[in-house]
């Protein structure tokens, strides 16, 4: 459950129809494993995360990003709902996949990154605390079913 103003949740709608997914997604994912490299070890089935360059020319890191955040957008439909629409993919993220949920955190800051460098001025401080609240909530969601 994410507690956003009327006018703030219009306003993130309004940003978010203007993310490429494939674009933001992959650029999301690739900073994550640059940024904080442990994360890497989840992915060893990805091929050559060995530099940036390596890192951001991997298909699979684009196609993987672009889940995530299709994913991400199911779940900005459902922001009064977030740990019913996430339950499985946490159940799936614990039970199969063994993530951190630390982790979830790690990429919400990353998104939030990725899209002021994406939208510039646009994204006002007053967007990213609605982001903020967003992300830690998606991360708290997908958190929820841990064990
Ligand atoms: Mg996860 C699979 C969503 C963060 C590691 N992630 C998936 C899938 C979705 C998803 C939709 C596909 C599930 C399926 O195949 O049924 N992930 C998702 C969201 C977020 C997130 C919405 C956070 C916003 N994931 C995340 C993080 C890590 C991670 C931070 C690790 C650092 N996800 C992960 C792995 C897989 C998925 C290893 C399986 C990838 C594969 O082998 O296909």
């Amino acid at each position: 459950m994410v507690h956003l103003s009327g006018d703030e949740k219009a306003a993130v709608a309004a940003l978010w129809s203007k993310v490429n997914v494939e674009e933001v997604g992959g650029e999301a994912l690739g900073r994550l494993l640059v940024v904080y490299p442990w994360t890497q070890r989840f992915f060893d089935s990805f091929g050559d995360l060995s530099s940036p360059a390596a890192v951001f020319g991997n298909p699979k890191v684009k196609s993987h990003g672009k889940k995530v955040l299709d994913s991400f957008s199911d779940g900005l439909k459902h922001l009064d709902n977030l740990k019913g629409t996430f339950a499985k993919l946490s159940e799936l993220h614990c039970d199969k996949l063994h993530v951190d949920p630390e982790n979830f955190r790690l990429l919400g800051n990353v998104l939030v990154v990725v899209l002021a460098r994406t939208f510039g001025k646009e994204f006002t401080p007053e967007l990213q605390a609605a982001y903020q609240k967003v992300v830690a909530g998606v991360a708290t969601a997908l958190a929820h079913k841990y064990h």
